[in-house]
């Protein structure tokens, strides 16, 4: 079969399934093409996108902006590796950097390596700079988590599927309730080798779950009582996606160290960073850390392209009123009916929680629903389902979707 002969949805889902890994269970919608807010199956229906591939589309697919820097840059260079300089990462650097008003930038490729990236800052600096013994130093993590898939990150994963047997796992992690700040000063207190605190500022996989008002802010205050970094896993909250440039941003916290994916290509590339200050990133010195294609210069070029589109068509303060505008019309459907219990979330990020078990298939079964009635969404649980459309929609889309989901839930009733 040559590479662009046309298959039909039924075909692509085949192949899937006779030679690719069952490592997912997606939803059966084979997806073709997409264009800003929409995306078409193989047989041509247009659906809304509403996961944006987990908060990678925040810019809508396809954005011609940063495709056009894709293309164009991939006529000039596309990889170097870090043994020699190449003219764009540079830039990216210093874009990105004050972008986030950090000193310097650490480029990876996925938001798993982001994250690995952060703890072996996290651990060398607690060597170099915190004075804790070699091998001792210890990361707090939160209960429910999902900072992604390797080794050491499922090694403090408590979700059973994604972590058995897969071990021996990685030690160095202590793990506390989310959105509790007296275990977090209570695991602080009692040791004296912890070097950091890395947390979600809303739990995606979870379910969206937002902590309580003041404990993102309360929790950076514990770290600098204790003299620990806050750690901040903004891969899928960060970049204009909850109604904030960061997630952080909504309690005014200021994170020792930022690490991003997802959106930081609009969804065109693998592009992941962790950001810090000089007192920080000075502990990685050559040959400390690196990936063949982290830094390459078309991921500087995508990058700084989709945080341009995030900067001047203002789709932070899209998100923020465009969210608003969807709990509120939620909340009026959820205010009449038993089935479902609640909408949350900030700005683009919300779920709404299902009256079912949280191994029901009610989600499962609306999603597909949803998908005939022309909108793509995926539960999280049985009895949850995140709702996180690109930004670039308009209110008048956005409207039209409501009534979409609304329309879907009433069947169910
Ligand atoms: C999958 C969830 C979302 C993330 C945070 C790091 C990563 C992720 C906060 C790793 C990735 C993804 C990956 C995706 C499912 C998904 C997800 F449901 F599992 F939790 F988005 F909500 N930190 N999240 O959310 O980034 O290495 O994947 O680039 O299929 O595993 P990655």
């Amino acid at each position: 079969m040559a590479v662009l002969d046309h298959l039909t949805s039924q075909q692509a889902m085949d192949l899937e399934n006779e030679y690719g890994a069952h490592n997912y269970h997606p939803l059966p919608v084979v997806i073709s093409r997409g264009e800003g807010v929409y995306v078409w199956d193989a047989e041509g229906k247009k659906y809304y996108d509403f996961l944006s591939a987990y908060s990678s589309l925040n810019q809508g697919h396809c954005h011609p902006k940063i495709i056009n820097a894709l293309v164009g840059q991939a006529q000039q260079l596309t990889l170097t590796s870090r043994a020699f300089y190449n003219d764009m990462l540079g830039r990216f650097e210093e874009f990105a950097s004050k972008f986030f008003k950090f000193d310097k930038l650490l480029p990876m490729n996925t938001g798993a390596e982001a994250v690995e990236t952060a703890i072996k800052i996290c651990r060398k600096w607690a060597y170099e700079v915190n004075g804790i013994d070699e091998n001792e130093a210890k990361i707090v993590v939160c209960e429910n988590n999902f900072h992604g898939r390797t080794t050491t990150i499922i090694s403090f994963s408590n979700d059973p599927v994604a972590r058995k047997n897969f071990g021996p796992y990685t030690p160095g992690f202590i793990k506390v309730p989310y959105d509790d700040l007296e275990s977090l000063e209570n695991a602080l207190k009692s040791d004296d080798t912890i070097a950091g605190f890395l947390v979600e500022p809303i739990q995606g996989e979870a379910g969206v779950y937002v902590p309580s008002d003041g404990y993102l802010r309360q929790a950076k205050a514990l770290c600098e009582k204790y003299g620990i970094l806050f750690i901040a896993d903004e891969v899928q909250t960060g970049i204009g996606r909850t109604g904030q440039l960061l997630a952080v941003d909504h309690e005014n916290v200021k994170p020792d160290m930022l690490i991003l994916g997802k959106a930081l290509s609009g969804g065109v590339y693998p592009v992941s960073a962790v950001l810090a200050n000089n007192e920080i990133m000075k502990v990685i010195k050559p040959g400390n850390h690196g990936s063949t294609y982290g830094g390459n210069p078309l991921a500087a070029a995508v990058g700084m392209a989709a945080l341009e589109v995030i900067r001047d068509e203002n789709l932070t303060e899209k998100a923020e009123y465009l969210g608003k505008l969807f709990r509120k019309e939620l909340n009026e459907y959820i205010a009449n009916t038993e089935k479902v219990l609640l909408v949350r979330g900030k700005g683009l990020l919300n779920a709404i929680v299902i009256n079912d078990d949280e191994d029901g298939d009610t989600a499962w079964n609306i999603c597909l629903k949803l998908r005939d009635n022309g909108l793509l969404a995926k539960p999280t649980h049985g009895n949850i389902i995140r709702f996180a459309p690109p930004l670039v929609m308009t209110e008048e889309q956005i409207k039209e979707c409501v009534s979409i989901i609304v329309n879907t839930l009433k069947e169910f009733e």
